[in-house]
């Protein structure tokens, strides 16, 4: 299959291309969670969950594999670095106790995927410590051993987990397109420079292109 994308034509075979939606989770999407505790408007962010809603649903009745991540530690913060913890002057930081519960620790309100993209059961969820979805979670070799070569983004923040994903995933071999209406930032200036950095350069990380231009062509032979 082939679609129309920047900076050139995205080529992928749907039996080894699987769709990964990076921390759509309440800590960072709604209000009294992580993202607002840094003082952020987390307003922006919510605005692209009808696009993401739409291309999660045509790519489950398409029968394609999905890939939700969280950000996410353990309870008693062993995988969570003091220089990550300490850093800045959050009102709260990770595992403090916030309106939805423990900040970015599993199994808390707040660290759980928005119910509008609610993982099903055969879909994977993978808890990552860091930033990117390689580091420290076992993902490569899941991917590997179930033959995919590339992966569709959605998700956010577009230049924090998602640009470090997608980056760790070009390292690894991956070929990475980005959808451009379904993931964002909380300063619209980083999600403009991350979008044009990832297409710079002959697709150095990799392709960019509306859902709807994704959604479309599945009609490409
Ligand atoms: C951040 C993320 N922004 N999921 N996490 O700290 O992008």
């Amino acid at each position: 299959m082939w679609l129309v994308a920047d900076p050139f034509e995205f080529r992928y075979e749907w039996s080894s291309t699987m769709l990964v939606i990076i921390d759509m989770q309440r800590d960072f999407i709604e209000p009294g969670g992580f993202g607002q505790s840094l003082g952020n408007d987390v307003s922006r962010l919510s605005s692209i969950l009808p696009a993401c809603q739409r291309v999660l649903s045509a790519w489950r009745e398409r029968g394609g594999r999905i890939v939700h991540t969280r950000e996410a530690h353990r309870p008693d913060l062993s995988d969570c670095p003091d220089a990550k913890r300490n850093r800045g002057q959050p009102a709260l930081r990770i595992g403090d106790d916030g309106p939805m519960g423990r900040i970015l620790i599993s199994g808390q309100p707040g660290c759980e995927i928005v119910p509008a993209l609610m993982p099903q059961a055969d879909e994977w969820v993978i808890d990552k410590p860091g930033k990117g979805m390689f580091y420290n979670t076992g993902l490569h070799e899941r991917l590997q051993a179930a033959g995919v070569k590339s992966l569709v983004f959605m998700g956010v923040t577009t230049e924090v987990c998602v640009q470090t994903s997608m980056r760790e995933a070009n390292d690894r071999g991956y070929e990475c397109l980005l959808l451009e209406d379904c993931t964002e930032s909380y300063f619209p200036e980083f999600k403009q420079a991350t979008l044009d950095m990832i297409r710079a350069q002959g697709a150095l990380v990799g392709w960019t292109c509306s859902s709807q231009l994704l959604l479309q062509s599945w009609d490409n032979p």
